[in-house]
């Protein structure tokens, strides 16, 4: 692109006052601003699979723990030897030998998964000029490392303020850490409240829900739509989100769920037990639509898929709750243009992320283009989605290049109309990306609590 000096002799400019810090006066200089402040502003990552060391081993760290991702394994059953029983029944450094052969030497590491695990490696340090091909040395380079070093190393590298988890009161083992032992100590993580199973499995979340203390009806399905038991399910969402300081309930669906559907258990369910809770915490909802579950059990966690969703469960929410926050994201690509679309109707749903399989260099570039085009900066375009430690810093790494990349484009255009821009421009609008909306939609639900 051609450069153009802001000429300060430019009649249109003489007159306009100076902004804090002098505005930018080259495409080359502005191109130079964009990368550095987008590179270096640390960002809230709103939505993770992470956990802090309190959780001991479902804090899922270390060169074995990338290469065994769920991401990886799904790409190594198409081009490794082994059958799924074959390899499921290696343990973890077995399978990350296999996945490492397949993906990473007989073959160039080059899918979003693979190259994201070349380059946090190589931030921190291990670098393939050096390490090379050979899995081991890069194990052996952090085999005297804790998990309290690494977190820290971790999220320095990836300038990452804070990460928000995902808290599924469902999961005995991570409940107990909340029941038994300290909580999250760690002010780094925050906490989420993840309830797919109380939505869409309600048989089996009443046998647990009634073993937790609450007295709701196991044999009965129908008697969830009686206010003595909606009242005890309502108690359970208020105890969970304050013993873990849930910043957000959330909840993925599949994409054709419909709502509201009278006497439907989940229409009941967000009516009468979740949007109130919500609304009396003063929480956002985070909907993640669009995934279908378990299309090929063999691949374990790997084995869901996505499908396009019917949006208008959410147009009907925004409609019938217009002051409860919603956090949405989806999976299927066609319904990205049409989330983007529906959050210009409804100021109270603020699409977050490129989810998932979304999550990949053209993906990203694709939605963050469009999204800004629509959005402005009223939107989160990412979170990471991690579920291992060191994807940090590849997750964020590639987002933040391909996010400088739609913002310098942006800033360009705005420069050569002689609207000039600065730093301070560059790094306010960064920070709302980066954490600022999240915020103001945290601190909008707060104003409905009650
Ligand atoms: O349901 C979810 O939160 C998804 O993000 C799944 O956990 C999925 O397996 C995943 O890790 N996506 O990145
Ligand atoms: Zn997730």
């Amino acid at each position: 692109m051609e450069q153009h000096a802001a000429t300060y002799a430019d009649p249109t400019y003489a007159n306009v006052s100076r902004r804090p810090d002098t505005p930018i006066e080259t495409l080359a200089e502005l191109q130079k601003a964009v990368r550095q402040i987008v590179s270096e502003t640390p960002v809230i990552d709103i939505h993770t699979h992470l956990y802090a060391a309190d959780f001991e081993e479902r804090l899922l760290w270390g060169v074995d723990q990338l290469l065994v991702y769920h991401y990886l394994t799904a790409e190594y059953f198409r081009q490794g030897e082994l059958s799924y029983d074959e390899f499921w029944a290696l343990d973890d450094a077995c399978r990350a030998d296999k996945v490492w052969q397949a993906l990473f030497v007989d073959r160039m590491p080059v899918s979003e998964a693979a190259s994201g695990v070349i380059t946090a490696l190589n931030r921190l340090g291990l670098s393939p000029a050096i390490y090379g091909r050979n899995l081991d040395a890069y194990r052996a380079a952090w085999q005297n490392k804790t998990a309290a070093a690494q977190v820290n190393d971790v999220l320095t590298a990836a300038r990452v303020k804070s990460v928000v988890m995902t808290n599924d009161p469902f999961d005995a083992v991570e409940r107990a850490v909340w029941l038994e032992g300290s909580g999250c100590t760690d002010a780094r993580f925050q906490a989420a409240l993840r309830i797919d199973k109380l939505l869409l499995d309600l048989p089996s979340a009443a046998v647990e829900l009634r073993s937790l203390g609450y007295d709701v009806p196991t044999d009965d399905p129908s008697a969830f739509f009686q206010e003595d038991t909606l009242a005890e399910v309502r108690r359970f969402l208020r105890d969970w989100c304050s013993r873990i300081g849930a910043l957000y309930i959330m909840a993925s669906l599949p994409g054709d769920i419909q709502y509201p559907v009278p006497g439907n258990a989940l229409t009941t369910l967000l009516d009468e037990a979740v949007v109130p809770v919500c609304r009396e915490l003063g929480l956002p909802l985070a909907l993640m639509i669009g995934v279908r579950r378990q299309v090929n059990p063999a691949l374990r966690l790997a084995g869901d898929m996505s499908m396009h969703a019917d949006l208008r469960l959410l147009e009907r929410l925004c409609l019938r709750y217009p002051d409860l926050e919603l956090l949405v994201t989806v999976l299927a690509r066609e319904n990205q243009h049409e989330l983007a679309v529906l959050a210009r109707k409804f100021r109270n749903l603020t699409p977050f992320g490129c989810w998932w399989f979304l999550h990949t260099e053209s993906m990203i570039r694709e939605m963050t283009a469009f999204r800004t085009e629509l959005l402005g900066t009223s939107y989160i375009p990412q979170h990471s989605d991690c579920r291992v430690l060191e994807q940090l810093i590849n997750k964020w790494d590639h987002s933040r290049s391909i996010i400088t990349g739609v913002l310098y484009d942006k800033f360009a255009r705005l420069h050569q109309d002689r609207w000039f821009v600065s730093e301070s421009d560059i790094r306010r609008d960064t920070e709302q990306y980066f954490g600022g909306v999240f915020q103001q939609v945290l601190s909008r639900a707060k104003k409905v609590k009650g």
